[in-house]
């Protein structure tokens, strides 16, 4: 928790630091946008729920990560990317993933959700029947890492 806290203090310090150069390159044109290198091994994962189970009622996800670690969007240092960072996205019924050298869409939170603050959990109301879930990794800009670290898609069925 201490480590946690510490972490916590740096983050805000960087932000406060980085505050007016951030606002200049955040959600500017992504033309420009250089992929960032996830490490080797690093995995996303959903904690919680097992493919092809059955959940009553409201469902938690549980957003796993190792390998990196979660810094929220629009957290730069200095202007830099943090390295081995970004924040959790959860796919909720998404057939097909979107180009992954963008920014994940911003305009469907009901299918692309952005836990732009560093959470690591969420609580899904979705309705009865089957639905997909699916996470994945994205850095300050909202943009996958090269290569992507996603989760399995999973399908639940909620009842
Ligand atoms: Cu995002």
């Amino acid at each position: 928790m201490k480590k946690l806290s510490k972490l916590s203090i740096a983050l805000v310090a960087a932000s406060l630091l980085t505050a007016s150069a951030g606002a200049a390159d955040h959600g500017h044109s992504t033309a420009a946008h250089v992929m960032q290198k996830s490490p080797k091994g690093a995995k996303a994962y959903i904690v919680n729920l097992r493919d092809g189970k059955t959940y009553k009622g409201k469902v938690k996800v549980i957003f796993g990560l190792s390998g990196m670690g979660i810094s929220p969007a629009g957290i730069t240092a200095s202007g830099q990317p943090i390295p081995d960072t970004g924040h959790h996205h959860l796919l909720v019924d998404v057939d097909k993933l979107p180009p992954l050298n963008q920014p994940l869409p911003a305009d469907k939170p009901d299918t692309f959700k952005h836990f732009g603050k560093g959470q690591t959990e969420t609580t899904l109301e979705l309705a009865p029947g089957k639905h997909t879930l699916q996470l994945i990794l994205a850095d300050y800009g909202h943009v996958p890492h090269d290569p992507p670290v996603m989760s399995k898609k999973i399908t639940i069925t909620v009842e």
